[in-house]
């Protein structure tokens, strides 16, 4: 597997003095994924793969919320939601934007992607950016449990991270 597609399990530096990180711990987290219907094929491999990470860093079942948005384009609404009536310690966003023959692709990434960091700089909670954007089908295959990983996972590990490291840099 290449090296920038490894999944970001290892535990996090912090250990010299001065160094903050966070845990790869879910245990006592709150934790919403939301997920985009568009592309289903793909955004469900992404959320299966959302909860094996959540199981693994062991955030418990009645911690974990997931709500389903029509598509990318509505993931900034829902986790603007979610964060501002405080129902996470961090949102996990799914999507899987694939290029097709219009421009449209551009602006439902990039829209996506602006209003996803907006939310999460607003609001103070980690809004992670699980949103495969991809050319081809074949692409957003490889990165949704194929050979180069799984993006639903990888989000789930960061947004945990982020989640232990925030309070500790209040
Ligand atoms: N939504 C996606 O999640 N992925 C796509 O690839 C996509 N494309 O290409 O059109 C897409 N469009 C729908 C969009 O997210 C909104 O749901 C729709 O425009 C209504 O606001």
């Amino acid at each position: 597997m290449e090296a920038s597609h490894r999944l970001p399990s290892e535990p996090p530096r912090g250990g010299r003095p001065g160094e903050l990180s966070g845990a790869h711990d879910g245990s006592g987290l709150r934790i919403a994924v939301v997920c985009a219907r568009f592309n289903g094929e793909i955004t469900l491999r992404l959320l299966d793969g959302a909860y094996e990470a959540l199981y693994r860093l062991q955030v418990s079942g009645e911690r974990r919320l997931v709500a389903w948005v029509p598509g990318a384009f509505e993931l900034p609404l829902a986790a603007k939601a979610l964060a501002a009536a405080k129902r996470a310690d961090a949102v996990v966003c799914l999507g899987a934007v694939i290029r097709g023959e219009t421009s449209h692709y551009d602006f439902v990434a990039g829209e996506c992607a602006r209003g996803l960091q907006q939310v999460q700089l607003e609001t103070g909670v980690p809004v992670v950016f699980g949103v495969l954007t991809t050319e081809t089908m074949e692409q957003a295959l490889e990165r949704s449990g194929g050979r180069l990983g799984n993006k639903g996972e990888e989000a789930v590990v960061t947004a945990v991270e982020m989640a232990n490291l925030l309070p500790q840099l209040r």
